[in-house]
């Protein structure tokens, strides 16, 4: 039997037949406790003293390191619990055990524990070199990860029947067909299979399997029950089997061609690695909008791997969306392109217009850089000037801003900047004092709603200061933010006495999209 198989059936052998089953001795367990460890809910309480003999009973164990206060700790417990009962009901190897962390200073400081929760994974025993736990944070999840280490992550496949069984049970199965099962290439494509977990694979090295599949080399196929039904690829004879690469190569073609935007497909519209968007924005309850998907899908196949294409409907909880793109329902149907390494977003000449043809047109025009991109502004609104703040937008910046003949200074703000609405009053009062300065105008910019190409803000909120004169330079202004510094600055010309200069660039803490609940900016 090839060694990779006969290790696992080592575990599964060691596991079912059970050291612990042997351990108790003469007497039982019961009138040994110090050889019991304690259990609790199905989990091993460990301590300093019990670690080696959990080590030693169990062949696969995964510890979590916990702390009595911590949060996440608190979350992860009820699915730890119905993690370790669903492998339990399996009769699966694995077991799951917890420290105190706190309370066992000697076993966080042997396992370099920094934070809770922390998770290890101690195969055969081994004490000295544990595997961090990556998986995810869910019942299933967790218990997924442990089957896939204990048990076979791939099947092994021998006859045609077998791989079609295999093929015909989910809607992505990979299977990696290799001559030589004692190769390098197998082993990464194992590693790999242990932690795709939302993915099934196969494993053969048949060559009736080979032939049947139209296979001379070594390769990876991912079968599909979508689009192109299937995707190779081939091992590089010289280089051999790249893990990164095949796992790009699997992420990419696991995805529908065309993939609606909702809660569950974020996740992995945002996981894909793929830099280009593009999005049609459509009304899904409206008969002539459905009708465009056909085209979308159609110009899609040249574009996989390369742009992702995205269906948004503007009749579901999108509105973050759209705001972000700067859309308003009604001008659905129309597409969006965009980079999500620059962020820059892109608009066809012609929106209503959505056929394969303007569809693969508009892609070649924006990757070729023959389109320019496009910046949010709102509407100038009617009354921008009939208040001591000026509201500005990306449409009348430039002509308030670069005035020859006024000192302005701009707060570039976010809606849900908490320092933002903090120092609003303030802002106001200065406004409201320097109101008879013909040459002085106080303005704020919300600058998730308008982009301004010179100066791009990341951080909330920010204060520039455009001075009159010309060929001056941008001040920006690092001072504290209350009425007597700010107008300081102003008397002083956009400049602050040494004293009042904060130590630290931009304190007091501007805040950026990453640190709000508000993350459209993030997703996108
Ligand atoms: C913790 O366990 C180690 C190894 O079993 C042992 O050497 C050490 O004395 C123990 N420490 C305490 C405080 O029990
Ligand atoms: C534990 O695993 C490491 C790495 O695989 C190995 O080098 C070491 O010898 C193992 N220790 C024991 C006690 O098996
Ligand atoms: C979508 O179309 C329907 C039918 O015309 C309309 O009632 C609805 O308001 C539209 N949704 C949006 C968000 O515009
Ligand atoms: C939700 C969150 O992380 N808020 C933080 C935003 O940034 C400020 C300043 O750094 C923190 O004080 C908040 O806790």
């Amino acid at each position: 039997m090839d060694s990779w198989l006969l290790s696992v059936w080592l575990l599964l052998l060691l596991g079912a037949s059970g050291l612990w089953g042997q351990s108790p001795g003469p007497g039982g367990p019961s009138e040994e406790p110090w050889k019991e460890v304690p259990e609790e809910d199905g989990i091993l309480v460990l301590s300093n003293r019990t670690l080696g003999l959990a080590l030693r009973d169990h062949p696969a164990l995964l510890v979590e390191f916990y702390a009595p206060w911590c949060a996440h700790c608190k979350a992860l417990a009820p699915e730890y619990i119905k993690a370790a009962a669903l492998l339990a009901a399996e009769s699966a190897t694995a077991r799951l055990a917890k420290v105190d962390g706190p309370s066992e200073p000697e076993l966080t400081e042997e396992f370099a524990v920094t934070e809770y929760p922390t998770l290890k994974f101690f195969r055969d025993g081994n004490r000295t070199h544990p595997e961090e736990y990556t998986g995810p944070r869910e019942a299933e999840g967790i218990a997924e990860w442990l089957r896939r280490r204990v048990g076979p992550s791939t099947t092994r496949l021998e006859d045609e029947k077998g791989a079609q069984a295999l093929i015909d049970a989910q809607d992505v199965v990979v299977i990696g067909f290799f001559q030589d099962l004692q190769g390098e290439d197998v082993a990464t494509f194992l590693a790999l299979a242990q932690d795709a977990l939302d993915m099934t694979f196969g494993l053969t090295d048949q060559p009736q399997l080979f032939q049947k599949f139209g296979l001379t080399k070594d390769t990876v196929v991912l079968f599909k029950k979508f689009d192109e039904g299937r995707a190779d690829f081939p091992v590089d004879e010289e280089l051999g089997l790249d893990q990164d690469d095949l796992s790009r190569f699997l992420l990419t073609h696991s995805m529908h061609l065309v993939t609606e935007y909702n809660s569950q497909t974020s996740p992995k519209i945002f996981g894909a690695r793929i830099l280009n968007h593009l999005l049609l924005f459509i009304n899904q309850t409206l008969a002539p909008h459905q009708e465009l998907l056909a085209g979308f899908r159609e110009a899609a196949p040249p574009f996989r791997g390369k742009v992702l294409f995205v269906v948004v409907d503007v009749g579901a909880d999108n509105s973050h969306v759209l705001q972000y793109f700067g859309l308003r329902a009604e001008e659905a149907p129309t597409l969006r392109f965009i980079n999500m390494e620059t962020t820059k977003k892109y608009m066809p000449a012609d929106q209503g217009l959505v056929t394969a043809a303007s569809v693969a047109a508009f892609c070649h025009s924006v990757l070729g850089g023959k389109v320019k991109p496009y910046l949010l502004s709102q509407e100038i609104p009617p009354d921008w000037d009939q208040h001591p703040v000026k509201t500005l937008v990306g449409k009348n910046f430039e002509q308030v801003a670069f005035d020859e003949t006024k000192n302005v200074f701009i707060k570039f703000y976010a809606p849900w900047c908490t320092h933002c609405k903090e120092m609003a009053p303030t802002w106001e009062a200065l406004a409201e004092k320097y109101r008879d300065h013909e040459d002085i105008i106080i303005a704020k910019l919300d600058a998730t709603a308008n982009e301004l190409e010179a100066f791009p803000v990341h951080g909330f909120p920010t204060l520039k200061y455009f001075p009159a004169g010309q060929g001056q330079k941008v001040i920006d202004y690092r001072g504290a933010r209350d009425l007597e510094t700010l107008s300081k600055f102003l008397d002083n010309g956009g400049k602050l006495p040494e004293e009042e200069l904060s130590e630290e660039p931009l304190a007091p803490f501007p805040e950026t999209a990453a640190n709000s609940t508000v993350k459209p900016k993030e997703e996108l």
